[in-house]
């Protein structure tokens, strides 16, 4: 299977992350791209190829279908910004965000973040912005092999992109990757991929994907997650959330307990690909995250190494062209096997 990266992501490493009020270590780091590679290659997948730097204007475009105006403007000079003002040069990170009546809109390179950041998660550092438009362009290179007839590709992208909506940003996603496959897919000229679905399987859920397709029901998106009820991102991810206007039932959510396993799990999947299948999606992404696997240092879910290859099969018996787009997963020692085992497990099953 194509796979592509870029190498470029190592220019941002945030750290830490602010969580409970205190300031942690973050999982989110550089070598859990080291460890995928590693992982494609001890499975044999197909080598990894990198994609070179972005021009933002390359997907500037199609960036604009999902983000805001407002909202691009603001993350590539966030930084530079933020230290003018007086702003702590480790990192962008809002401490006044406003309340629901405050409506103004600051100049201050200090308080900008909180028009945007929903939460304190996601720093930004000088080359956060350049790491999150080449994540982007990854994907956008995997979603235009698959409209090019490619019958899968994979973005191995970092920083992540599911929890960065419209206009907001937060839980190390900056850019939407997965929505911007979408888009890629929708865009190409000649290509008719009117309605396609997003499968988010990374154990949080994908609060931003939700959000820039809420309205759509062209774009139907569903989502396997830890119940938010009790985790984070906690004010999205609930069942009753089904979209809006013309895209009302086009949203679904499966909030899931947690300590789940390989069985019940896979039964709450296969439900999920039969709405998908019902919904009839010319092509799927993919929203891949492997933070369900029982060790993973944040997730709260218990799958097992062999749930993995079974997740892959199941979502080859759709039989659809697939860009499968990295999210989460942060146990570096099996982050590789797993997401090697679904791409496998996908491959074995065409
Ligand atoms: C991003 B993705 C616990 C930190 C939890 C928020 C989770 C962001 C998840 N120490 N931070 O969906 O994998
Ligand atoms: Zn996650």
């Amino acid at each position: 299977m194509l796979s592509l990266y870029a190498a470029e992501h190592s220019q941002h490493a945030p750290g830490i992350e602010f969580w409970n009020g205190r300031a942690e270590p973050t999982v989110e780091v550089p070598a859990r791209v080291e460890a995928i590679l590693k992982g494609l290659k001890n499975a044999g997948l197909a080598d990894p190829q990198p994609v070179t730097s972005v021009d933002p204007a390359e997907i500037g475009t199609l960036l604009a279908h999902i983000h805001t105006r407002a909202y691009l403007d603001y993350l590539p000079e966030a930084y530079e910004r933020w230290v003018e003002s007086g702003g702590d040069v480790n990192g962008v990170m809002p401490f006044i965000s406003p309340g629901k009546s405050m409506q103004g809109i600051p100049q201050s390179g200090l308080a900008r973040p909180g028009l945007f950041a929903f939460d304190m998660g996601a720093l930004i550092k000088p080359g956060t912005a350049h790491a999150a438009y080449n994540a982007a362009l990854t994907a956008f290179h995997a979603a235009q092999a698959v409209a090019q007839g490619q019958r899968a590709a994979y973005a191995l992208c970092r920083p992540p992109g599911h929890h960065a909506g419209a206009n907001f940003y937060g839980g190390y996603c900056y850019l939407n990757n997965a929505a911007l496959a979408v888009e890629t897919l929708r865009s190409t000229p000649g290509y008719h991929f009117e309605r396609l679905a997003v499968l988010d399987i990374d154990v949080h859920h994908g609060n931003g994907t939700q959000d820039i397709f809420y309205g759509s029901r062209e774009v139907l998106t569903v989502s396997l997650h830890m119940d938010p009820a009790h985790e984070y991102p906690f004010f999205a991810g609930y069942r009753e959330e089904r979209g809006l206007g013309a895209g009302e039932g086009y949203n679904i959510n499966y909030p899931l307990p947690f300590g789940i396993q390989d069985a019940n799990y896979l039964a709450a999947l296969k439900d999920a690909l039969d709405e998908i299948a019902n919904f009839n999606p010319a092509a799927l992404v993919v929203a891949l995250g492997v933070d369900t696997y029982r060790s993973d240092p944040i997730g709260k879910f218990a799958l097992s190494l062999a749930a993995y290859p079974k997740i892959g099969k199941e979502i080859a018996r759709l039989s659809r062209p697939t860009v499968f787009v990295q999210e989460g997963g942060y146990d570096l020692n099996c982050l590789g096997d797993l997401v090697s085992g679904v791409l496998v497990g996908f491959e074995n099953n065409l």
